[in-house]
């Protein structure tokens, strides 16, 4: 770990060993990941885990995939473990499906993947503030107001917003070492109107890490790292459905090739420049009851 906290300074440090280890550390510590499943009926782990088997059976069928192919995978498996990369693969394409098919039935704002860099309980903020950050923090200002109503419309009091972003480097804290703890991750929590006032920075596009398995399968198959630049959050108020999204920018170049297959329409924020050089954008939400 560094202690120089200056923006640009966790460039040379970060690495997938870190982010990705660091993923799999928090997945353990927040998820409670076996309890999940306790109470999965044998017939149902039966029925998913021979439908997988059945596709990769096929898979190797129909391309006729050769030992050195089938040694080579065995490999790459034991590699990504080791790296602790399980989290990112899994998130980056995987999840989004899962998304899908968990959020089909909704009426209220459309989300998106969660993605492996979540933290539970950001400093608190109250409805009107600015998000933890470095002075000099990198990228333009961004204004971004908002309400949070249930599909009837009316205002969720109470209502919190978290948010969490990478910095100008393509950094999460907590993720990459020698950012401050809570940087770039606040949580707002919305007046009795309902009504929010974040002021952040600007995102920059991301790249997933390259140096570890997962940059390793995205060179072997000449697929890019890139992710467009995006703002996470997570809406919750009691009685509702939680939302997890992400928040994307017009004319970025990645938002038609997204590495992890996350952008939707519904999910852009547009913002114009107020003038004295920052920028400013409403967007809300709408959260489906329980
Ligand atoms: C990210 O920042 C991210 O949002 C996703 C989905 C995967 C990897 C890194
Ligand atoms: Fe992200």
């Amino acid at each position: 770990m560094t202690t120089d906290q200056t923006p640009g300074a966790a460039e040379t440090l970060a690495t997938a060993a870190a982010s990705g280890s660091a993923a799999t550390e928090r997945f353990e510590t927040d998820k409670s990941p076996y309890d999940a499943v306790k109470d999965t009926s044998p017939e149902r782990v039966d029925l998913l885990a021979r439908s997988v088997l059945d596709a990769v059976h096929q898979t190797i069928r129909t391309h006729k995939v050769t030992y050195a192919e089938y040694n080579a995978l065995k490999a790459w498996l034991i590699q990504v473990g080791k790296d602790g990369e399980w989290p990112l693969f899994l998130d980056v394409w995987v999840e989004h499906v899962v998304e899908e098919v968990a959020t089909e039935h909704r009426e209220g704002s459309k989300g998106t993947i969660e993605g492996p860099y979540y933290v539970p309980d950001a400093p608190e903020q109250g409805a009107t503030g600015t998000i933890p950050m470095r002075e000099g923090e990198q990228g333009t200002a961004l204004t971004w107001t908002g309400t949070v109503t249930s599909t009837d419309g009316s205002p969720l009091a109470g209502a919190k917003v978290e948010l969490w972003h990478a910095d100008a480097d393509g950094f999460y804290s907590q993720f990459a070492p020698g950012i401050p703890e809570w940087n770039l991750r606040g949580t707002f929590t919305v007046g009795d109107d309902g009504a929010f006032e974040i002021h952040t920075v600007q995102p920059a596009p991301y790249q997933i890490p390259t140096d570890g398995s997962c940059g390793k399968l995205i060179s072997a198959a000449g697929w890019h790292a890139w992710r467009p630049a995006h703002l996470h959050v997570k809406v919750s108020a009691p009685g509702h459905e939680l939302l997890t999204a992400q928040l994307y920018f017009p004319g970025d170049e990645h938002n038609d090739d997204d590495i992890a297959s996350a952008v939707k329409p519904e999910l852009m924020l547009d913002p114009k420049p107020a003038g004295d050089g920052t920028v400013a954008v409403d967007y809300g939400f709408v959260l489906d009851p329980v």
